[in-house]
């Protein structure tokens, strides 16, 4: 990998960062700055020079000690002193300072003072309002910064949305569009019908009687920014939100041959319409057509059926393998919501949940579920108040107390428990023993090298009771990415050990992701289906959950948890 002046001078920028929260001298802080500045400005490639033996400290405003590392960074692709400096100052700089205003000298006061390390942390404190407190922030930058965060959170860095605000987006617009007369007909299609974890557009089909009339009460829509594009049978607009929405007017006829074409994916579509040219046929947006005579388009499933496939669910339509199966009857039967019959990962006030224990338990059985675990944090989360051994006996004291008093519902005795570095758990066997389940998962070191991090997760899953792997990749939609692990290797050891792998349904972490999901369940690896609920209005997330399971081609019995209590403790490692 080629490094290139924005690489070095990124680093140096963030080493400078790291270095002045951590209070280091402001003559140091600012050589770095300095340095960064050139690095940028310079219109000589540095990497070329180390390359060709020269030496940088012979750069105006690069002392020896930055040149000796801009060395190493090139020669080694990275810098050891700042992964080093990143584990120990583990403050998110790059999502921090995307807030206005706020520089690393704000930082180190908000760090020290109230140890906010995420975007996250930052807006919980603010929300609190325990920053107006701090000396040199005030009233008022509190409410820019929570201003700030609420405005990031809309519109993603990636550009694109997560699945459930385009799904929330495109359904209050779906419930106007269908208050005129004129709309026969109208259905979302494109990547938020497939339930991708995150959408680019909103794609929208109608039937209508007067396609015109439609598309001007289309473009007449409050939340319309910017109408960018107005035909007789196509129309996009901007949302405020920031969002893109296509609309088009289809005949009847044509309905399915067109939900077919715009619910994609285009790698699903291209197989499809090679199958018909196969036959001599034409395959298109508006149906299957034999030298002009319309052979189907009025279903979806008439189109299936005549290319000889069995109908294909819109979550499995990526070219990964459906339409094979189509073919030879061998699609999966895919899990719904109403399978499940518990939420095996919760946090409560005993750590850092907004709902009380029998809150969470009372909540869950309106659902009809059968039983829940509660999994507050362990004692090495210290910002989510997580429990050492005492507090973890009161709480599992607490547990059996509750269901001595509620019908109904079965309360399982739980833990998040953390995973240390060096693949040990945060609590030790004797008190993990005493528990129903437990529940395992990284929350800090996630910037360990690919072999360590895997390795700590491989040693950590040897663990007897290693029942549960939650998020297993760490990655927040958008925010994060997955920390460097080989997962592979992890869910062959989960089906070597025996572990379950957690599909985590807060729809901010989607985690396992579809096709790590799908590579788990194809080696036999059991999958939890968790919200990680912080809330009762969290239990709500299990449907996101089974969406991002359904991409990954998974069945009920693929499932812990749409299993009775009793089959599934049959299945745990004791
Ligand atoms: P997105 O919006 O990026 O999340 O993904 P999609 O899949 O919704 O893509 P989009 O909105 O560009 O187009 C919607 C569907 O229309 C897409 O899934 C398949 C179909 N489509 C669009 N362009 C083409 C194309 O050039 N060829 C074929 N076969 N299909 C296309
Ligand atoms: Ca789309
Ligand atoms: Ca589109
Ligand atoms: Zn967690």
């Amino acid at each position: 990998m080629p490094v290139h002046n924005q690489d070095i001078a990124n680093t140096l920028n963030e080493l400078a960062d790291l270095l002045e929260i951590d209070g280091a001298g402001e003559f140091r802080v600012r050589a770095y700055r300095n340095a960064a500045v050139t690095v940028e400005d310079s219109t000589e490639d540095l990497a070329s020079m180390v390359k060709e033996g020269k030496d940088l400290s012979e750069i105006p405003g690069i002392g020896e000690s930055i040149a000796e590392k801009i060395t190493l960074m090139v020669k080694e692709g990275k810098l050891e002193q700042l992964e080093e400096l990143r584990e120990k100052v583990p403050v998110n700089t790059h999502e921090l300072m995307q807030i206005r205003d706020l520089g690393a000298k704000r930082l180190r006061t908000l760090y020290r003072e109230l140890g906010i390390k995420s975007l996250e942390d930052l807006k919980t404190a603010a929300e609190e309002n325990k920053i107006s407190q701090l000396e040199g922030f005030g009233d008022k930058t509190e409410k820019k910064i929570l201003e700030e965060i609420n405005r990031q959170e809309k519109s993603p860095r990636s550009g694109r949305f997560r699945w459930v605000e385009a799904h929330n987006i495109a359904t209050s617009y779906a419930n106007y569009l269908k208050k005129a007369k004129e709309v026969k007909k109208l259905e979302i299609a494109g990547s938020l019908r497939r339930k991708k974890e995150t959408v680019g557009d909103i794609d929208l089909l109608a039937v209508c009687d007067n396609a015109g009339r439609v598309m001007e009460h289309f473009g007449r829509y409050e939340e319309v920014e910017k109408v960018i594009e107005k035909g007789e049978r196509k129309s996009s607009v901007r949302l405020r939100s920031g969002i893109r929405v296509d609309l088009r007017a289809v005949d009847n006829r044509s309905f399915g041959a067109a939900m077919l074409y715009f619910t994609g994916s285009k790698e699903h579509n291209v197989p499809l319409r090679k199958m018909g040219q196969e036959k001599g046929w034409k395959v298109n947006e508006y149906g299957i057509f034999d030298n002009g005579k319309r052979l189907a388009g009025k279903t979806e499933k008439g189109i299936y059926k005549k290319l000889g496939l069995k109908y294909v669910e819109p979550e499995l339509r990526e070219n990964r393998g459906e339409i094979g199966a189509a073919k030879n009857n061998r699609l999966p039967r895919l899990i719904s919501l109403s399978d499940i019959r518990g939420d095996l990962q919760m946090h409560t006030t005993a750590s850092d949940g907004k709902n009380s224990l029998r809150e969470m338990a009372e909540a869950a059985r309106e659902k009809n579920y059968e039983y829940i675990a509660i999994t507050d944090h362990s004692k090495r989360v210290s910002m989510a108040n997580g429990l050492d051994a005492r507090r973890l006996k009161k709480h599992m004291a607490e547990i059996d107390k509750l269901n001595g008093e509620l019908e109904g519902i079965r309360v399982l005795k739980s833990v998040e428990v953390d995973i240390l570095p060096d693949g040990t758990l945060d609590l030790e066997d004797e008190v993990l023993k005493e528990l129903d389940l437990v529940v395992c998962a990284i929350h800090y070191n996630m910037n360990l090298s690919r072999k360590e991090q895997t390795r700590r997760v491989l040693k950590a899953m040897e663990n007897p009771y290693f029942h549960i792997f939650a998020h297993p990749t760490g990655r927040l939609i958008g925010k994060r990415d997955a920390y460097d692990i080989d997962m592979e290797a992890v869910i062959e050891q989960a089906a070597q050990r025996g572990c379950i792998l957690e599909i985590n349904a807060s729809p901010k972490r989607l985690d396992l992701s579809d096709i790590h999901a799908k590579t788990a369940r194809d080696k036999g690896v059991r999958l939890a289906i968790s919200t990680d609920a912080h809330s009762i209005r969290q239990l709500n997330y299990m449907q996101y959950g089974i969406n991002q399971a359904r991409r990954g081609w998974v069945r009920k019995d693929d499932v812990v948890n749409t299993l009775k209590w009793s089959k599934i403790k049959a299945l745990l490692k004791d």
